[in-house]
């Protein structure tokens, strides 16, 4: 008989849908969006229709491995728990013994979004005083950084508001690929009232496709954007000075000392987009009512992308749309969910301990001293192919007095490198505790199935790690469901108000503040167009756009610049266990523009060589109109296995970001041959 069972999806993904997964004796044979969750709607993304063929995908691991041949070489042999968990500990426990726990370094991210799942793997290694994983800066600290030193550490705009705004402006985000339900949310506005939507991208996406109006902007680019968009406001009377004055500081230093500055021509100049676009979009922006921008990431993944966001961020605040029902931003919203997250993450261990930066661990692998890293733990996190300084990745993973290891559902390029590698429960085989990132829900997912083979969840193995290290804190001794009970005490806000009988039911529990417009928790307690904490780190306390000298240096080198967007059936490597899904992403590929490719005699279909002073990679080449002369597109992160050769990761730096010290994938230069050339030369 099938049963059906409620589950929230576990992807790092903002929307957080509840699904229903239909179980057949014991086995989940299809996966859907449910119908009675308000945000969900009813419906799931691509990717994850497909999940029942990633629970039962053949290409899962069975049980635990050990290494049987050189480290990278994938060969193993099959090993019990017992003996895998206790080689494990003993290992660990020498390496304490001889170096200290510094010596190891737990390196578990976001590919199961459960608070369970996610923070007691965090939660172990803090109690054993190992070294300490900075996470997140592959992905978002670099904008959670602008967003907090510019509005705070606060959750923005409800995306469910939506449905009070007159205009909706997608800048740097591809939401029909990466916040569907959002854009369903949106185009329903724009088909049901009229309400017009604008994409800024580099990339015409499938969102820039859909929109009334699309800004080609040059990469790296934003932060004049908006500084033009503020000039024309200011001159055209369409600035809010009541707001201005009462929520935000500084404003009036950016109006004499950097407006003056960003004419619409020279901002047409700077951005690649034409005076008529941009009059236009200030014109739209300045006249409505309640204009709401949902930022993404993409802007930031460079080397200024913290004055980039923080510059867009500021915009609302000279409309005063952030006062507005419908009106502000929209970057995150989890900062907003005040749940007693120590309980999991921290349960014990000392206060501070050595930090080793997420995006530097082929750096750090290779040279970290006093002590160097000794052993390695990898969870929910394919480093061997998403993080910048991808061949420093793998000569780091390849050291033989590294122990590492690494627990996944599937042999991912980095579990290829692991002395042992354990079987991963997929979300839709754990109970889980959730809130959205992206919007302003939590959930409880009920376990749907029996982990395949003798997968075991992320959850279990931190516990039954932290009985053999002696760690003794109750909450690796509780279930899930007892642990998730932690979360609640001494929480505030919505979150705390939920009622445990339902939310335990798996009702889905409405997190929203009720905030007359959006609320400032910066020092001031204002929208700071200045910022004192800037300001001390030596950065411009106001907003500016700056060329970066070292990528002018490059661009001077190199006739291309990498534009980096998410793939539309693969999120990263997750969902590469489904061969459906491959399909549908094709082969690893990288787009030109038709200019580019005929000045290199390239065609749609070549193979192509993308090379720079790092390294070359092998890629798929498609040739289209989707970008502007000058950018090449590679999107997504895709296992060497797939590719003509290598992963776009080897050709990225591991440079810093100006805020957050996140990645700079996009500040990479190179150029695009023929394969065969390579192969000749
Ligand atoms: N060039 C370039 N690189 C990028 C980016 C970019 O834009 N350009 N984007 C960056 C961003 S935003 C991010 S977030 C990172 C993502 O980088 P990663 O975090 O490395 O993401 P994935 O490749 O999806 O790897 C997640 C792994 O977790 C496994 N997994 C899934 N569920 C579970 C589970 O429940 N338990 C365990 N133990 N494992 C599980 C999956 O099988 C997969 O191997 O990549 C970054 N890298
Ligand atoms: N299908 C799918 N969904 C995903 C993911 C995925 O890989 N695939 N990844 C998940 C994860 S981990 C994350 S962090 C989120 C990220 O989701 P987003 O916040 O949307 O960020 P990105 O995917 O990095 O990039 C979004 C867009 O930014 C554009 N962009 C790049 N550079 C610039 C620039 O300089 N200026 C402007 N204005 N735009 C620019 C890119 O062309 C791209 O279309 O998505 C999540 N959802
Ligand atoms: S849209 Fe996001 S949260 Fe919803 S099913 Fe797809 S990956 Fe999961
Ligand atoms: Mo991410």
């Amino acid at each position: 008989m099938v049963k059906s069972v409620r589950v929230v999806c576990a992807h790092d993904c903002p929307d957080m849908c509840s699904l229903i997964a239909h179980v057949d004796n014991g086995k989940v044979v299809r996966v859907q969006g449910d119908p009675d969750h308000p945000y969900t709607a009813g419906f799931a993304c691509g990717k994850v229709n497909r999940d029942a063929d990633l629970v039962n995908s053949p290409e899962r691991i069975a049980t635990p491995l050990r290494r049987s041949g050189p480290k990278g070489s994938g060969q193993f042999t099959r090993i019990t728990w017992d003996e895998a968990l206790d080689e494990i500990a003993t290992r660990w426990k020498a390496i304490i013994a001889e170096s200290g726990p510094e010596a190891i370094l737990g390196y578990a991210y976001s590919a199961h979004q459960g608070l369970m799942n996610r923070g007691l793997v965090g939660g172990l290694f803090h109690a054993l005083g190992t070294s300490r994983l900075q996470a997140g800066t592959v992905c978002d600290t670099c904008c959670e950084t602008a967003w907090d030193v510019t509005v705070g550490p606060v959750g923005g705009a409800d995306p469910e508001s939506v449905v009070h705004s007159d205009l909706v402006v997608s800048w740097g985000a591809d939401l029909a690929a990466t916040n569907v339900h959002f854009w369903a949310l949106a185009e329903a506005q724009k088909k049901q009232r009229g309400m017009p939507i604008v994409v800024i991208d580099p990339r015409r996406t499938r969102s820039a496709k859909a929109a009334d109006l699309y800004l080609p902007i040059r990469i790296g680019t934003d932060a004049a954007l908006a500084l033009g968009v503020m000039h024309i406001l200011v001159r055209d009377g369409l600035a809010n000075r009541d707001y201005i004055a009462q929520h935000t500081l500084g404003f009036d230093k950016v109006e004499r000392d950097v407006l003056p500055r960003f004419t619409p021509e020279r901002t047409a100049e700077i951005t690649g987009l034409s005076v008529a676009d941009i009059e236009k979009f200030a014109a739209m922006y300045g006249n409505a009512k309640a204009a709401l921008i949902r930022l993404g990431e993409g802007m930031t993944r460079l080397v200024n992308g913290g004055q980039a966001l923080r510059t867009v961020v500021l915009l609302p605040g000279v409309t005063g749309h952030y006062a507005v029902k419908g009106g502000g931003s929209l970057l995150l919203t989890a900062a907003s969910c005040d749940l007693n997250y120590a309980a999991v993450r921290k349960p014990s261990g000392p206060a501070t301990a050595r930090m080793v930066n997420h995006l530097r661990l082929g750096e750090e692998l290779l040279n970290m001293k006093d002590p160097p890293l000794r052993a390695l733990y990898v969870s929910a996190n394919n480093p061997a192919v998403t993080c910048p300084e991808v061949h420093k990745v793998q000569k780091g993973l390849s050291r033989e007095d590294l122990f590492t290891v690494v627990h996944d559902p599937f042999m991912t390029d980095t579990a290829r490198y692991a002395d042992i590698v354990l079987p991963a429960a997929s979300y839709l085989e754990t109970d889980d505790l959730y809130r959205a990132y992206g919007a302003y829900w939590m959930q409880w997912g009920q376990k749907a199935a029996e982990p395949a083979g003798e997968a075991r969840s992320n959850f279990h193995v931190a516990q039954a790690l932290a009985q053999r290290m002696g760690v003794k804190d109750r909450i690796f001794t509780l279930t899930p469901r007892e642990a998730a009970e932690e979360l609640f005490k001494g929480a505030t806000g919505p979150a705390a108000k939920a009622d445990p009988a339902k939310l335990f039911a798996g009702e889905p529990h409405h997190i929203a503040h009720d905030w007359q417009g959006q609320p400032f928790k910066t020092p001031s307690g204002k929208l700071e167009f200045y910022s004192e904490q800037l300001a001390k780190q030596g950065l411009s306390p106001i907003p500016d756009w700056q060329p970066d000298p070292t990528e002018v240096a490059d661009a001077k080198k190199w006739p291309l610049r990498l534009l980096t967007a998410p793939g539309y059936f693969q999120a990263h490597t997750a969902f590469s266990g489904v061969g459906f899904l491959r399909k549908r992403e094709g082969q690893p590929f990288c787009i030109l523009h038709p200019e580019d490719a005929a000045k290199r005699g390239l065609k749609d279909g070549d193979q192509v060589r993308v090379f720079n002073e790092r390294g070359e990679v092998g890629l798929m080449l498609k040739v289209v109109d989707e970008v502007q002369p000058g950018v090449l597109l590679v999107p997504g992160q895709r296992p060497t296995s797939e590719a003509v050769s290598g992963t776009i990761n080897m050709l990225c730096s591991d440079r810093y970001t100006d805020m957050g010290e996140g990645a700079t994938y996009q500040s990479t230069f190179l150029d695009v041959g023929p394969w065969k050339a390579q192969a000749a030369a």
